[in-house]
């Protein structure tokens, strides 16, 4: 592709990331890896994600202070070490909450995509547990019935949660239901296969690697094309709706 070109486009309401705009950073906390930011609060969102690409013998190490974390192995292996040590693969994911120090460690040289968001605290309700598990633990729904769009939810539906991260996998020709339209936010990041992307007024092809952010009242529908299923996964906040 022409240096000068990329398929990446940013407006007020949406965002599309494409590999060939990436930039990658060395943040302090982070030896023999690199991040590369797809989403922040310098675009309007109220969350971070963004990619982490380690060597092998790579590693971040942080205090999260007020924040949570989500981590979703892409692929390859390393060691997580927060309250315990875990190891984690392809489909492994973490979350993390505030207050926590932990250190990732990767094992062979590995990707792994990270939601990061200020916890919301809500009167009477207790902070967040820490989760380890890995997406094959994670059922498979139908979503509203449609066995073409398969939903698995990573995380607790809990009060105390207050952000969630699911994945969708779609049979080709699959869509969603409806053009959705909510106050919540999403960032996505497409694992497999390929399709169109209704964001707002603009219609994307979407494929493996891209990267989206949905605004709030962003208008949001998704086909999914190519021979094989497509999957993406997927934030959200949760469990805190306008004025609580
Ligand atoms: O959970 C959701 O809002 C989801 N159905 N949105 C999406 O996939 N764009
Ligand atoms: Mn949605």
């Amino acid at each position: 592709m022409h240096t000068a070109l990329t398929r990446s486009r940013i407006t007020t309401d949406h965002a599309l990331i494409t590999p060939e705009s990436h930039v990658l950073l060395s943040p302090p906390g982070w030896s023999k890896s690199n991040v590369v930011y797809f989403i922040s609060p310098q675009m309007g969102a109220n969350f971070t994600m963004f990619l982490g690409v380690f060597e092998a013998g790579g590693e971040v190490k942080r205090n999260l202070g007020d924040n949570e974390i989500l981590g979703y192995v892409l692929e390859g292996e390393g060691e997580l070490q927060s309250k315990g040590k875990n190891s984690l693969q392809a489909g492994s994911f973490f979350f993390l909450p505030p207050g926590t120090n932990f250190s990732l460690t990767a094992k062979q040289q590995s990707r792994v995509l990270f939601f990061e968001k200020m916890y919301e605290p809500l009167a009477g309700v207790n902070l967040p547990a820490e989760i380890i598990s890995h997406e094959s633990k994670i059922n498979k729904e139908a979503f509203l019935g449609d066995p073409g769009a398969l939903l698995q939810t990573l995380m607790p539906m809990g009060a105390e949660f207050d952000m969630g991260v699911n994945i969708f996998e779609f049979v080709p020709g699959g869509t969603l239901p409806n053009v959705e339209n909510h106050y919540m936010e999403h960032g996505l990041y497409v694992l497999q296969g390929q399709g169109v992307y209704r964001l707002s007024e603009s219609w994307y092809p979407v494929q493996k690697d891209d990267a989206i952010w949905m605004a709030p009242y962003c208008l949001q529908w998704f086909v999914a094309s190519g021979k094989q299923n497509t999957k993406y996964i997927y934030y959200k906040d949760m469990n805190r709706p306008p004025l609580v």
